[in-house]
């Protein structure tokens, strides 16, 4: 997937050569494909913005891992104190990325009480006094026990700012 970012720095020469027909063609065809609101390659490409990361899992899930993300934006774009979506459902392993998006600081903390039975929370959460402040800053936890767990921040918990995730 490294390519998708190499292929966007290939085009402007494309352009900037007397290419032929052919080449051009072939260069639209990436513009498209790289441009295309896919919603994984959104979701691959925030995984490289990692800046706080938790690893609750064994090397060998998270290789099972690696073609799933699930992403879950903190703040709406109507300035909602929200989790965007707040409620999800992912696969044991996979990666659930938290990106900031409005209305920061924020910050991913898990529920103590609804967890699955056996969970650390303080494993997979951030600590209530550690905040993303910046915008597309991320927090990316990976969740391996089948269950429900319940999450907020702990800024915006009073209003409302709650979510959940299923592993199923
Ligand atoms: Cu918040």
């Amino acid at each position: 997937m490294a390519s998708v970012t190499s292929a966007a720095v290939a085009i402007p020469s494309f352009t900037g050569l007397k290419a032929s027909g052919a080449t051009m063609t072939r260069a639209a065809a990436n513009v498209k494909t790289v441009t295309a609101p896919a919603p994984r390659l959104v979701a691959k490409a925030a995984l490289k913005d990692v800046g706080v990361a938790v690893v609750a899992t064994a090397a060998s899930a998270l290789l099972a891992s690696n073609a799933m993300a699930a992403e879950v934006l903190l703040g709406g774009n109507d300035g909602s104190l929200a989790f965007v979506p707040s409620s999800i459902t992912v696969s044991p392993g996979e990666k659930i990325t938290f990106k900031n998006n409005a209305g920061f600081p924020h910050n991913v903390v898990f529920d103590e009480d609804e967890v699955p039975s056996g969970v650390d929370v303080s494993k997979i959460s951030m600590s209530e006094e550690d905040l993303l402040n910046a915008p597309g800053e991320v927090y990316s936890v990976t969740l391996t026990e089948k269950g429900t767990y319940s999450f907020y921040c702990s800024p915006h918990q009073g209003a409302g700012m709650v979510g959940k995730v299923t592993v199923n």
